[in-house]
């Protein structure tokens, strides 16, 4: 079976795990330009068919704008889900701020919470995806229904897709994704009748007929095996505001230029890594903390807090960090964030948000091994005085202002020279709301080198695979039997059996484990520690689970675990 493009092996970035923080970040960025340059023969951004789809979405979204009861849904999982929340909080800001009516909403799997806290549970539910669309578009009759998913794979979005597609005289669905259709996930999805291919087989009779769209252009694998976070992140966030500033412009007759835009993000990139001696100090001090044992706060204002929180809420799933090592602060709170829900606070310790909270529940006990990084509106920011008591190390990430911020207060300052960015025209209304997506995204190409960085650092990975990864939903589960097999070279069958045996701690798997679904599997393994690393050893020198568990334990560090493991495995 072909491997999804989402799911296989970065050849740049083999070597990630060993390399230097400066090396990590040129690796980081190579992987980046494929989002622009392409790869392989596989169609990309800026393939003539994509760009025709953006145009055509864009078109379809004027008309829903221009409509009394049209809505704009943009759905998706994790990551998807948190750059779909932005994108409609960003949206519906611009058009209330020119007096027209919000229409932009979000959902995502596992709903507010799952924008700070990983909610992958309901990510393999269609059911509750239908629901909630629903629930979003009751007495709507227009609706442009845009459903994210990296991996052509999320039950949660097949579920809509399917719904728009039962409803079409209401509903314009499209797929998001970053995998030609032919590898889209072809896994039974529990409780439910299609698996994901098949929804897009149906879909693509739809899209023949113009009823539909499906927007897939290929960037190539993530840097991180599977770390749909990063370049596809980064994809599905150029991409829907490409269609939308596009739409928004249509709305107030002012020419816009599909291409030119999206060449501008492409500039963004080089503007952003021309700084990779500041941000390989960032990944340095960023990976000191976490070896340490010390955390990483982000603190930032605007929409910047956002993309920190965005950026936090992916380390527990992706390297089994806890909630306490990255957290993300916003100013202003949920107030600035206009989520759904509204308040989430009095959910518990990891849904206090705000600077205020920060001050009260962190700063008091932050010690030299923690790591404070400012993400900067402007200079005018105080937060350097809130700080300058604390022992903590302290960086900032800034827009064209260096020299205007007291650098002696600062352990790092990276600072992201905008002015040099050749955009496409946006003088109009809107300058400052376009002005900020490209300072969102400077800042989701830095915190993710940080965060990716740091954790590489800490011998969280292992060649450019992350193998202490959570088991917390069907494509998680799926991807842990993979990694097993890659560096086992068992059957499939029998790498599953040693991740259930790692799962349940049995050497002996009854008939009654072995028939349960993997739902049941998930339920089990989501709060387990180093599931798959044992299961990995286990496989490897065909020992017991409790022995696996042994010799990890005698590691302080699963890089060098696994590498001591396959180094040394009998032949
Ligand atoms: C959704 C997602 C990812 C997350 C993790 C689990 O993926 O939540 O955002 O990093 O891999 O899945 P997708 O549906 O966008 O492919």
């Amino acid at each position: 079976m072909d491997i999804p493009i989402t799911e296989a092996r970065n050849p740049i970035t083999t070597t990630i795990d060993v390399a230097s923080p400066d090396d990590i970040v040129k690796k980081l960025h190579e992987c980046d330009r494929e989002i622009f340059n392409g790869w392989n023969q596989y169609k990309g951004l800026f393939h003539p068919e994509t760009i025709s789809t953006i145009r055509q979405i864009s078109v379809v979204a004027v008309d829903i704008l221009k409509k009394p009861d049209g809505v704009i849904v943009l759905s998706g999982c994790g990551t998807s889900g948190r750059i779909a929340f932005l994108i409609a909080r960003n949206f519906n800001e611009v058009l209330r701020n020119s007096g027209r009516e919000e229409c932009f909403r979000y959902l995502i799997a596992g709903r507010d919470k799952a924008l700070f806290t990983s909610q992958e549970a309901p990510e393999d539910d269609p059911q509750c995806g239908i629901e909630m669309l629903k629930e979003a578009t009751t007495g709507r009759n227009r609706v442009l229904f845009i459903g994210i998913t990296c991996g052509l794979s999320a039950p949660f979005v097949a579920g809509q897709l399917c719904h728009c597609m039962e409803n079409i005289n209401i509903y314009t669905p499209v797929l998001l994704g970053f995998n030609p259709c032919n590898l889209a996930r072809n896994i039974k999805i529990e409780k439910w009748d299609k698996t994901f291919l098949q929804v897009v087989r149906l879909l693509e009779n739809e899209v023949a007929e113009n009823k539909a769209y499906i927007l897939n252009p290929v960037v190539g694998p993530e840097q991180i095996t599977g770390s749909s976070r990063m370049k596809s992140g980064t994809a599905t966030k150029i991409l829907l505001e490409t269609i939308f500033v596009s739409c928004i412009k249509a709305t107030e007759n002012i020419p816009s230029n599909i291409e030119a835009h999206l060449k501008s993000y492409q500039d963004l990139c080089e503007v952003v890594y021309k700084e990779t001696s500041s941000i390989s100090k960032l990944v340095q001090l960023a990976g000191d903390s976490l070896k340490a044992g010390g955390s990483i706060s982000y603190i930032g204002w605007d929409s910047l807090g956002v993309m920190g929180m965005i950026d936090a809420s992916e380390c527990p799933p992706t390297y089994g960090a806890s909630l306490s090592d990255i957290r993300g602060f916003v100013d202003s709170g949920y107030k600035l964030l206009n989520n759904q829900e509204g308040d989430l606070s009095p959910m518990g310790k990891y849904y206090r948000i705000s600077i205020e909270e920060f001050q009260s529940d962190v700063l008091p006990s932050l010690k030299e091994s923690d790591l404070v990084i400012l993400l900067m509106k402007d200079e005018s920011c105080a937060v350097a005085d809130i700080l300058s008591n604390s022992t903590c190390k302290k960086a900032c990430i800034c827009f064209n202002s260096e020299e205007k911020i007291q650098q002696d207060r600062l352990d790092c300052i990276v600072s992201v020279d905008l002015y040099s960015l050749t955009t496409e025209p946006l003088g109009d209304q809107h300058y400052k709301s376009w002005a900020q997506l490209y300072k969102e995204l400077s800042t989701k190409w830095i915190l993710n080198a940080v965060t990716t960085g740091a954790h590489i650092l800490k011998g969280k990975v292992y060649q450019n695979i992350m193998v202490d990864l959570k088991v917390s939903n069907n494509k998680l589960f799926f991807r842990a039997v993979g990694i097993i097999q890659n560096f086992s070279n068992l059957s499939k069958d029998v790498c599953q059996e040693y991740l259930l045996k790692s799962i349940y701690m049995t050497d002996d798997l009854s008939e009654d484990l072995k028939s349960l679904q993997v739902k049941d599997y998930i339920v089990k393994a989501t709060s387990m520690e180093k599931v798959v690393p044992t299961a990995l050893v286990a496989a490897i020198l065909k020992c017991k689970i409790d022995d696996a568990r042994k010799l990890l334990s005698q590691h302080h560090v699963i890089r060098t675990a696994i590498s001591d493991i396959l180094n040394n495995r009998p032949m």
